[in-house]
């Protein structure tokens, strides 16, 4: 249910398409329960193929989820587009800092996070085993698996984590002081990591842990 009991969330009047097990979708629903927007939110079928028909590609033409529509009918596509709005639209509990110097970190540490973290995750499964050997990346195109590329982006995900380890050992959060989105993206890419490629964090990386424990236990991490 998110941060809030209904009674207490801010109407929108928002939409958010999104699928139950994509990890982009994860963060855009984090962000929207750590605001406590009440937003309607769509599933789109992916194992079906929803993204790829006509009704979905009139919202996203990259045949991607997540989408937020508003209520005019404007589509956004774009995890980072969809905050942007949120956070310009819905100011209060800042997700992407609440300072110029603090956006600054948050951009900083959440692009860490997607490219070093999120996006070799995906590499790495989408390269050996997901769906039809053409649709190892996502979107209007297809594209063959490279299953060596897999390997590569493993050890790129193990590094990720021995990186945020040592980050979080100096800071309670991943941007600073202060719960934000780059938090949402990191702990989204450790979840799908154990979830698609069985990789757990290391006891030895006790800030890891301390931080993954914190952040889970947010009411909004079930999103
Ligand atoms: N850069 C995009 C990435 C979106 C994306 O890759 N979504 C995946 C699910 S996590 C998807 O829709 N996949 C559909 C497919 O594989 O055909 C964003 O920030 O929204």
């Amino acid at each position: 249910m998110g941060l809030m009991s209904r009674a207490n969330m801010l109407s929108t009047g928002l939409t958010l398409y999104h699928s139950p097990y994509s990890p982009h979708s994860r963060r855009g629903r984090i962000f929207i329960a750590e605001k406590g927007l009440e937003v309607k939110h769509i599933e789109v079928d992916l194992a079906r193929g929803e993204q790829h028909e006509e009704a979905y590609r009139r919202i996203n033409p990259r045949r991607v989820v997540p989408a937020l529509v508003l209520a005019d009918g404007t589509s956004i596509a774009e995890v980072t587009a969809i905050w942007r709005y949120l956070e310009g639209r819905y100011p209060e509990t800042p997700m992407l800092g609440a300072s110029i110097r603090e956006a600054a970190m948050v951009t900083m540490w959440e692009r860490r996070a997607e490219l070093d973290g999120l996006l070799p995750a995906v590499e790495a499964i989408r390269n050996v085993v997901t769906g039809a050997p053409g649709r190892a990346l996502a979107g209007p195109h297809d594209y063959l698996r490279i299953p060596a590329l897999a390997i590569r982006s493993r050890e790129r995900v193990e590094n990720f984590y021995a990186d945020i380890n040592a980050r979080l050992a100096q800071q309670e959060y991943v941007a600073g002081d202060y719960y934000s989105a780059a938090d949402i993206t990191c702990l989204v890419t450790l979840d799908f990591a154990k979830r698609a490629l069985g990789m757990t964090i290391s006891e030895d990386f006790t800030a890891l842990k301390r931080w993954h424990g914190a952040v889970s236990s947010r009411p909004g991490a079930v999103a």
